[in-house]
């Protein structure tokens, strides 16, 4: 359904695979000429352009990671001369020194392709209209998503994130039919649209939701809340942003641009490079970037990878969707906990995504708390009732992770929503 560049995403796998090598032989050798980074990289493993003769030479270069990129910021990762790049984006992080990544038109327009491909994806032609709410501005959501719009042909409706009643209000009036946010906001948005009635004036269809760990819970909660298909994107700044992968019709794993990237999954502390189907983190290699090539980048998001036949014809492998990064990953009392094993949980059991993880640490051992937002048709339960329903979230979370987790219901619309990438988790232990 709905290809965008169907030649390339239904390529035979041979095909595709002669394609990478071709590209991936002229982007080392691109970076070795243009990145002195790199060359010296490259020159500490005693590799040069000529070992890489084919994708199956990949796992001789060497890795890079964000330590990498923090380190050479701002230039010394760039391939092409600053006169010849057009645009900045960089990266939502908190701490440490920002990355910047660098665009020449071809990147942007190739990054467009990509977008595009995962709107149309979703059935989307010339007669849609796409309401863009990710950011705009050094956030790569709005800008890649309103390439890909304009590229797939829809009426595109610039909203970036917030003024949630405003976006209800456009939506409605200019009959938007896929919305893109993050799946947090998507959650905002139709609580707000249930309660101020204007889901009864709204035509959405689809929704392309990603920059987030979410679960398929949370999917389906959106789904039936907005009466869409909900679909899943992937990407990052580093590697240009949105529109890495994305999910087709079938929902299942989100497809890789494989053109443009090369993935792999690598054990996180060996390094060693693991077969299709293994759980680890994943590794990205790009093979068409000009200004802000990346070699194995390793993007610390925990992943698996599937090399399946798909039903809807593509042959670009697929991502399932991430956990969450290996830097969400919380260990409590000794035991690894993702946020989105906690969100699968709590929406199972009835609740909203509407939750706080509390971490701390209290003569020596670590306090677990989590915060959850009760349903409005809770608040006129008795104390038991509630202490009972706290019970029952804690033994199912119990159940999960192994471990025991202080559930306070709290009342309905106590805790901040989120208009752009969620902030669920505090941890109190950073502190000291
Ligand atoms: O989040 C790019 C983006 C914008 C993707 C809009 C999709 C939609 P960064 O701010 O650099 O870029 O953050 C990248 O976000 O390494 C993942 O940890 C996480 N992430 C992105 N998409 C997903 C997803 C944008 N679909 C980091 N599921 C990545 C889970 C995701 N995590």
């Amino acid at each position: 359904m709905g290809y965008y560049q169907k030649e390339i995403e239904t390529m035979p796998r041979e095909e595709l695979r002669k394609l990478q090598s071709e590209r991936l032989v002229a982007q080392v050798k691109h970076v070795y000429e243009n990145v002195p980074y790199y060359k010296q990289k490259m020159d500490e493993k005693g590799i040069t352009p000529d070992d890489i003769k084919s994708v199956d030479d990949l796992h001789k270069l060497p890795f890079i990671s964000k330590a990498d990129l923090r380190e050479s910021y701002p230039y010394g990762l760039l391939a092409k001369p600053l006169k010849d790049c057009v645009r900045i984006h960089s990266t939502s992080g908190t701490t440490g020194k920002r990355v910047v990544a660098f665009y020449t038109q071809h990147d942007i327009d190739l990054w467009e392709d990509c977008c595009a491909r995962a709107i149309m994806a979703t059935g989307a032609t010339k007669e849609d209209v796409c309401q863009v709410c990710y950011g705009y501005g050094l956030f790569t959501g709005g800008a890649g998503l309103h390439g890909g719009s304009h590229k797939a042909g829809c009426l595109t409706l610039p909203m970036s994130s917030g003024n949630t009643e405003r976006q209800l209000q456009f939506m409605s009036d200019l009959g938007t039919t896929v919305l893109c946010c993050t799946p947090s906001y998507a959650a905002y948005i139709a609580e707000t649209a249930i309660e101020t009635g204007a889901i009864n004036n709204i035509n959405l269809r689809a929704g392309i939701f990603g920059a987030e760990a979410w679960t398929e819970e949370m999917r389906h909660d959106i789904e039936s809340k907005l009466g869409i298909k909900a679909y899943d994107i992937y990407g990052l700044t580093e590697l240009s942003g949105p529109g890495v992968a994305f999910e087709c019709s079938e929902q299942h794993g989100m497809h890789i641009n494989e053109d443009h990237f090369i993935a792999e999954i690598i054990d996180p502390v060996t390094e060693e490079v693991l077969p299709y189907g293994s759980k680890g983190e994943l590794v990205f290699t790009s093979i068409t970037k000009e200004a802000f090539p990346m070699i194995r980048y390793r993007t610390k998001d925990i992943c698996v990878l599937n090399a399946e036949p798909c039903a809807c014809g593509r042959t670009h492998i697929r991502m399932a969707k991430p956990m969450g990064r290996s830097d969400d990953m919380l260990i409590i009392r000794g035991v690894n906990v993702f946020p989105s094993q906690i969100e699968s949980v709590l929406l199972s059991n009835g609740m909203p995504a509407n939750y706080r993880i509390i971490v701390d640490r209290v003569n020596n051992t670590d306090t677990f708390d989590i915060d959850v937002e009760m349903p409005v048709d809770f608040m006129s339960d008795t104390v038991s009732d509630i202490d009972k329903k706290e019970k029952q979230l804690v033994s199912a979370l119990k159940s999960m992770l192994g471990i025991m987790a202080k559930v306070h219901l709290v009342a309905p619309k106590t805790i901040t929503r989120s208009e752009g990438k969620a902030v669920r988790i505090i941890d109190k232990r950073n502190l000291y």
